[in-house]
């Protein structure tokens, strides 16, 4: 559509407004009301432009072809002048102090003519800073209420309301009390849109945001969102983090973890020297003496034990690089192929499941494209707290009409939103799908022409389906029978449906079997690659979890999830690496401990991962660490598991180095240092290279950019990727086999990449948990996530955030509670076979009768010494959802 602003013909996609239009001229209107991720208001009336005989709001009123349009009149800069003095006349005089370089509304003042003395209103409406991260100066408030639209347009919370009549007009949490005690998660959102500085974030001076003097590109170092985030920095501190407007994947949004807690950077608990254990204690020492005293204790164990003496952990916090050089430490120095990530505890049964079923371990398709479906089936997954900022966009999708069916046992975010909830007892998920699947069959709502073109496996499923009627399955799993027909109608009858799913599908004894049986419903109904795609995508985890992976930090995998049994693979990373690499897979990490308690590991390095607090069975992860002469951790902190460790190094957090992560759609994006790490603190990277010095090795690879390009000849999937193409395109999905060509977002448009180029169906029957409830243990714990903190909560809990989430809560249902004698708000002890936990009562209809759900953010109150050792029986991923309890109240 063509158009003409003042003369100049510009071109305007369809749905433009004339603000869109007149910015496309290169004009710049005042805009107050206005935010370009926001539905246009125009209330504010500054933005007024010419058409034809009428003044108009630019934002509200759509471009036409054709149109001709006054924008830069003297008549018009009046009008504007006008609206916005009536604005102002109404603030008091500092609303405009911050001078031009300060908000959007002293720097639209400024270009219009209204000087300080416009603002001639009294203060008169107070405060409230009883909120830790957003602060409400009332008197600056000129009601436009764009941060009303954020909160519900972005963030799908509705914390926030208008209140009140004409001038007196102001934001108010809906709820009526303070900030603090309103609904509102600290997404930041609203604080970023305000136009005046009546929102504002503490330590970050109104307007300062502008004049800060560094800026940092940088990709969030939480959750596997990958939102990118600028952080501000001034004389190496930072002022704040604020979401990028332009991140590919968070598009100016950003959750209360990667907005604002990044406190812990600068606590006093950081980890500044290295720590060696001498006579039992911990006591710093150099560099060079901790490094001599690891090299020592790693040669003894292979002189001991050989190679295989030795195992690492990788981290899933630290850059792809870092999980490469380690992975590469672990084959090349050690010869050993005992390197694990935390992918273990988490997705493990996501890529082995997807790897079978469709030929890749990642999930089908990029978010964007998924975020297009017309149906969203969100399984054993809350991203309304663990993946907020993806939680935010598939609920607005859901409110302007997609079908939502959640499969959680809990009540969780989504669900109330949701057109189906089933609430499956954990543990059940193969029969749920098979039901699913079952009806898809029966009622013919599957792609015949699909499965016929593309998939393999149908005679045996339907085969073993007819053993999971609705009646059964709903028998099995405890939800009704016409609840599990109308999810299953809801879903084959979508045009476009798309699956994502979390922990709730991976975490449990049969955790391959429950992500290949969802994918199922996928190929039956062609929802996936070849057919209409949309996919089946895994909510991933930790922020660089994807990339630890992909990078080769597996016991049975090399760089790009090469086999190692694949003789071809090998002598690839041979000839670049210039050594053998050794054949046999590695130890798993429940293996690395069972090895370390009966004396065949004799080293063990844990890099980033709290293994005494995370890992299930806690107590025997402890014997474990006792039981091997060397213990040797990278951390920030005195974790539960540093704290254990013989020698400690102290290391650079994610605002302090340089590198890569990989996101839960595969994308690649590039990390950069905002701050130098503290002390003597080195990123991971530096630490792994002066390691094999030590021990006489040269790793090559000098930078971490040199560390992606040399992964990149051993793996074909990553070898267009490049530092320096991310600097220059932001974020690339993988697999990129050649640095001209992009990523591929969408897998499989032509074939699946399993070796026949088929989907494969799977026909795995359904079998209990590990654990069920007895008379002794009649409760079923599950375990999971709070949005306010993060897994062993280290970082979370040294920020404000430990003033939005105190302590670790026991969710009960109150029937549950009644019977017990609880209130909400009393301690309560929780006791399983393995272990014992000390929690607080929380009364909530969230949870189903006979279930009980807490988080693991506080390793001491021991949540993960009730955990068992049953884990998946294909990738040994533990069963963190399934745990048998009892609850009593504690003795005070
Ligand atoms: N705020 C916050 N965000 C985080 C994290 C954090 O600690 N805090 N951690 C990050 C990490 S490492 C990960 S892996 C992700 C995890 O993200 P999610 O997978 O979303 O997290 P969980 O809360 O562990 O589990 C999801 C849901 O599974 C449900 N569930 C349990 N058992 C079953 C079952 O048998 N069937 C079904 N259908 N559902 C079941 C639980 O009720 C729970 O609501 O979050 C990431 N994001
Ligand atoms: N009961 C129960 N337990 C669970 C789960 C559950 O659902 N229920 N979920 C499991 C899952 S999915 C996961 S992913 C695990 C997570 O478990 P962990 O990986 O142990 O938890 P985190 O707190 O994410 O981080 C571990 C440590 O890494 C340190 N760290 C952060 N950044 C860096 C870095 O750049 N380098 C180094 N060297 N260290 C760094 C932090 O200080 C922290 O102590 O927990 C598992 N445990
Ligand atoms: S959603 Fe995840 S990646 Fe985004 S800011 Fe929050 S924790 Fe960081
Ligand atoms: S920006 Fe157009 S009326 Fe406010
Ligand atoms: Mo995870």
């Amino acid at each position: 559509m063509r158009v003409d602003v003042d003369g100049m013909a510009v071109t305007v996609a369809d749905g433009a407004s004339l603000l869109d239009a007149v910015r496309a001229a290169g004009v710049e209107l005042p805009a107050l009301c206005h935010d370009d991720r926001l539905t246009p208001a125009g209330s504010c009336r500054s933005c007024l432009v010419r058409v034809g005989g009428n003044v108009v709001a630019a934002c509200v009123t759509p471009a036409r072809d054709g149109m001709r349009i006054g924008a830069r009149s003297e008549e018009l800069r009046a009008l504007r002048r006008e609206s916005v003095e009536l604005i102002v006349s109404a603030l008091p005089p500092r609303a405009l102090a911050a001078g031009v370089e300060g908000t959007e509304l002293a720097r639209v003042c400024h270009t219009l003519g209204i000087g300080p003395e416009a603002a001639q209103a009294e203060d008169q409406r107070g405060r409230d800073d009883s909120h830790p991260y957003v602060h409400l100066d009332r008197d600056l408030c000129i009601a436009c209420g764009r941060c009303v639209r954020m909160c519900a347009e972005v963030q799908g919370t509705f914390a926030l309301t208008l209140t009140g009549r004409g001038a007196d007009t102001v934001v108010a949490p809906g709820t009526g009390g303070s900030w603090a005690d309103s609904d509102c998660v600290a997404c930041g959102g609203c604080v970023d849109t305000c136009p005046t500085g009546a929102l504002t974030e503490p330590g970050l001076p109104v307007g300062a945001s502008r004049a800060a003097p560094m800026r940092t590109r940088t990709t969030c170092g939480y959750c596997g969102v990958g939102c990118s985030l600028e952080v501000l920095t001034r004389n190496g501190e930072i002022t704040a983090v604020l979401p990028d407007h332009d991140g590919p994947v968070n598009r100016g949004h950003a959750c209360v973890k990667g907005r604002f807690a990044h406190g812990f950077v600068a606590s006093p608990d950081r980890l500044t020297r290295p720590l060696l254990r001498r006579d039992g204690r911990l006591e710093p020492v150099s560099w060079a003496e901790a490094l001599e005293h690891v090299a020592r204790g790693m040669r003894t164990a292979v002189a001991e034990g050989g190679p295989d003496a030795v195992a690492a952990i990788s981290s899933a916090r630290a850059t792809n690089e870092e999980n490469y050089l380690i992975q590469k430490f672990m084959r090349v120095v050690i010869g050993t192929n005992n390197v694990d990530n935390c992918s273990r505890l988490c997705h493990a049964p996501s890529a082995a499941g997807l790897t079978a079923s469709f030929g890749l371990a990642g999930g089908t398709d990029l978010f964007e494209d998924a975020e297009r479906a017309d149906c969203l089936l969100v399984v054993g997954a809350n991203p309304a707290e663990a993946h907020p900022v993806v939680g935010a966009r598939l609920l607005q999708r859901v409110l302007r009409g997609a079908g939502l069916i959640v499969i959680d046992p809990r009540a969780v975010g989504l669900a109330r939103y949701a057109d189906t909830h089933l609430r499956p007892r954990p543990g059940t998920n193969v029969a749920l799908f098979h039901g699913l699947a079952h009806v898809l069959l029966a009622e013919g709502l599957t792609d015949q022409e699909f499965l016929r073109e593309h998939a393999i496996g149908l005679p045996e499923l339907t085969e073993l389906l007819a053993a999971y009627p609705p009646e059964r399955a709903a028998a099995i799993t405890g939800v009704t029978a016409d609840g599990l027909v109308a999810a299953a109608r809801l879903y084959g009858r979508a045009e476009r449906p798309a699956i994502f799913y979390g922990l709730g599908v991976t975490e449990h004894l049969h955790g391959t079997d429950g992500v290949r049986a969802l994918a199922n419903l996928a190929i039956l109904r062609g929802a996936v690659g070849p057919g209409i795609g949309y996919g089946v995508n895994p909510l991933r985890g930790q922020n660089n979890v994807q990339g630890a992976s992909d990078m080769g930090a597996l016991p049975d995998a090399l760089p790009g999830y090469q086999k190692l049994g694949d003789p071809a693979a090998r002598a690839r990373a041979a000839a670049v690496w210039g050594v053998p690499v050794p054949a046999r897979p590695g130890l798993r990490i429940p293996e690395m401990f069972a090895a370390a308690r009966s004396g065949v590991l004799r080293a063990l390095w844990v890099i980033g991962e709290d293994v005494c607090a995370t890992d299930p069975d806690a107590d025997r992860v402890a014997e474990a660490l006792d039981s091997c002469p060397l213990v040797v951790c990278n951390e920030l902190f005195l974790s539960e598991t540093a704290g254990r460790a013989d020698v400690v190094f102290p290391v650079a957090s994610w605002l302090e180095k340089d590198g890569t992560f990989v996101n839960f759609d595969r994308r690649f994006q590039r990390v950069r240092p905002a701050l130098d790490p503290p002390g003597e603190a080195r990123p991971d990277f530096a630490v792994v290279h002066a390691l094999a010095a030590e021990l006489g090795v040269d790793l090559g690879c000098r930078t971490p950019a040199d560390a992606l390009a040399e992964c990149g000849r051993i793996a074909p999937v990553f070898a267009g990727l490049t530092h320096e193409r991310l600097d220059r395109e932001g974020a690339v999905p993988w697999p990129c086999t050649d640095a001209g060509a992009p990523g591929e977002g969408r897998l499989y448009r032509e074939r699946f990449a399993t070796p026949d180029g088929l989907a494969h169906l799977a026909s795995p029957p359904y079998l209990p948990p590990g654990e069920e409830p007895d008379h002794s243990y009649p409760l079923v714990l599950v375990t999971g996530r709070r949005w306010a903190h993060y897994n062993s909560g280290s970082m979370t809990r040294r920020t404000d955030d430990l003033r939005l989430d105190t302590v670790d809560l026991l969710d009960l249902h109150p029937a549950d509670a009644t019977r017990l004698g609880l209130r909400d708000g009393d301690p309560v002890v929780v006791e399983s076979r393995h272990g014992r936990a000390e929690l607080v009562a929380r009364l909530t209809e969230e949870t189903s009768p006979g279930q009980a759900f807490c988080a693991f953010h506080f390793p001491s109150s021991g949540v993960n010494t009730l955990t068992s050792s049953h884990s998946d029986t294909v990738t040994a991923c533990p069963e963190y959802k399934v745990t048998a309890v009892r609850v009593s109240p504690a003795r005070e």
